[in-house]
């Protein structure tokens, strides 16, 4: 426990989390309840307190743009002008040195006299400031002016990822959301260190980005390329990595429906609206289907400054082994023709990525690896957003199980699959299918509360972690959530304040 002045100056959320029960070998001491945990956390003597005529300070140009996020953030909830200066100030972010910490590292001390955030890089800053968001009170998140006083306990910490690669996934295929609905699920999830957007954007119901090449398989609800870049540039702008997935070679009834060609027997498919899977597949004897994909590939990677493209590759029960096979490496010519790094779910046989998702299918992982594949970690009983919390979740599918918040934070990538180590682990992800969800709302209530904790898992080392401690600190960000106005389901695990 941080000592009594201090404590009186925290807020009633963080307060009520520090004194939850934390456990006893964690590294750092119960103090502001951040998420993701931070590597490092020393709670210090006094207290910051950000008055109505401070300043942000930022020496570098390329820190400037995030200092001016950062403003803009503070300035809604606390009315104060905030202007951001080229020289060290009340809050002052540094881009320069922690070089030790790595691209996404940073410091963050918070005396008396101030605030100061250092990283190596803009990128790094931008995670520091997430926490910095953490440490004032929740009704920094606010969009209009709150009375404050808008104090931080001093505290000293530095931090750095665990994984490279932490990312969401949002199903876009089976219902569509709108360019402005995508910036709002990336705002929320760079609050917990978030860095990959992976947009789902083909399956057997839609086809939801225009290829110029190809215009009959966008329909009405579908991103134009410049909807797309502007997804892009958002997230950039966010340091998040947008990682396109034009599923292949099933999946794929919303494109057999839009070129009769590219069936095998000719015969256009009918549009499809069920939920089944597994139904569908290109044609892999057929030579337009490679003039297809080649026309896909080169469109996408010019509108992705990203190294990955994603051909999925789950499901394809209507393709044989042989023929998925051959079809894996003719795809596999193609993305490298167009520059990009082939990533896929854990069926596909080529390629540097391959997402774990099936928790009865390790063999798929092991084989993966064994042919130099790196990992990203979504087992779906642990990290599928779209599964039913209980029985009565009203949205969700249950096949993977129920996966309450405790089932979603409580496992780790490195032990989840016999023979799977950490090394071969690129990274963790939260994919959201929506099947069942057609609402921004609906998409809310199953990603939040358990988001942020995949987050962590991929953030925070192994040993800063335990959920005793999370459940305590979750519950500080139920407040942050309803002065943004999302939804979330108030889970009976989770003491919330
Ligand atoms: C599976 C399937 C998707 C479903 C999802 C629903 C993968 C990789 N393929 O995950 O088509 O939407 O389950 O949970």
């Amino acid at each position: 426990m941080p000592n009594r002045r201090l404590a009186a100056l925290m807020t009633a959320s963080a307060l009520a989390a520090s004194c939850a029960p934390s456990a006893p070998e964690l590294a750092g001491p119960a103090g502001p309840a951040l998420v993701p945990v931070p590597a490092s956390l020393r709670v210090t003597e006094g207290a910051f307190t950000l008055a109505a005529d401070a300043r942000i300070g930022v020496r570098s140009a390329e820190g400037a743009p995030v200092a001016e996020q950062l403003a803009r953030l503070l300035r809604r909830s606390t009315g104060y002008a905030l202007p951001v200066v080229r020289e060290p100030a009340e809050i002052t972010l540094e881009v320069s040195g922690g070089q030790e910490l790595g691209r996404e590292g940073y410091t963050l001390d918070v005396t008396p006299a101030g605030v100061r955030l250092a990283a190596a890089t803009a990128e790094g800053v931008f995670r520091g400031v997430q926490t910095l968001r953490q440490l004032l009170p929740a009704a920094i998140e606010s969009s209009t002016p709150q009375p404050g006083p808008w104090t931080i306990g001093g505290v000293r910490i530095e931090d750095r990822p665990r994984f490279p690669y932490r990312g969401v996934m949002l199903d876009v295929a089976r219902h569509f959301f709108t360019v402005e609905q995508v910036k709002r699920y990336i705002d929320l999830a760079v609050a917990y260190k978030v860095n990959v957007l992976h947009l789902h954007l083909t399956d057997d119901q839609g086809w939801r980005i225009e290829i110029r090449s190809w215009p009959e398989l966008a329909g009405d609800d579908s991103y134009s390329q410049d909807d797309y870049r502007e997804i892009v540039r958002y997230a950039a702008e966010r340091f998040v990595t947008v990682v396109p997935e034009i599923d292949t070679p099933g999946h794929t009834n919303a494109a057999l429906a839009a070129y009769a060609e590219l069936n095998c027997d000719g015969v256009a498919r009918e549009p499809y609206e069920g939920t089944e899977v597994g139904f569908s597949s290109l044609c892999v004897d057929k030579e337009i289907t490679y003039r297809f994909l080649d026309d896909v590939v080169r469109e996408v990677a010019a509108l992705t400054p990203g190294p990955y493209l994603n051909l999925g590759g789950d499901e394809a029960h209507s393709t044989s082994p042989e023929d998925y096979e051959k079809f894996v490496a003719r795809a596999q010519e193609i993305v490298d023709v167009h520059g990009k790094q082939l990533m896929g779910w854990a069926e596909i046989t080529s390629g540097a990525v391959a997402q774990h998702w099936q928790p009865r299918e390790p063999d798929r992982a092991r084989a993966a690896v064994a042919r130099g594949a790196k990992l990203v970690m979504s087992p779906a009983d642990r990290a599928y957003l779209d599964m039913k919390y209980t029985d009565s979740t009203e949205y969700g599918l249950d096949w993977a199980g129920l996966v309450e918040v405790s089932d979603s934070y409580d496992w780790d990538p490195a032990t989840v699959v016999e023979g799977i180590h950490e090394q071969d682990i690129l990274g963790v992800e939260a994919p959201l299918w929506t099947e069942t969800l057609a609402t921004p709302d609906a998409l809310e209530f199953m990603a939040y509360p358990r988001l942020p904790g995949i987050a962590e898992i991929g953030w925070s080392p192994a040993t800063v972690r335990s959920w005793e401690d999370y459940r305590a600190r979750l519950a500080a960000h139920g407040p942050r959530w309803s002065a943004r106005s999302v939804t979330f389901y108030r889970s009976p695990e989770i003491p919330w304040s």
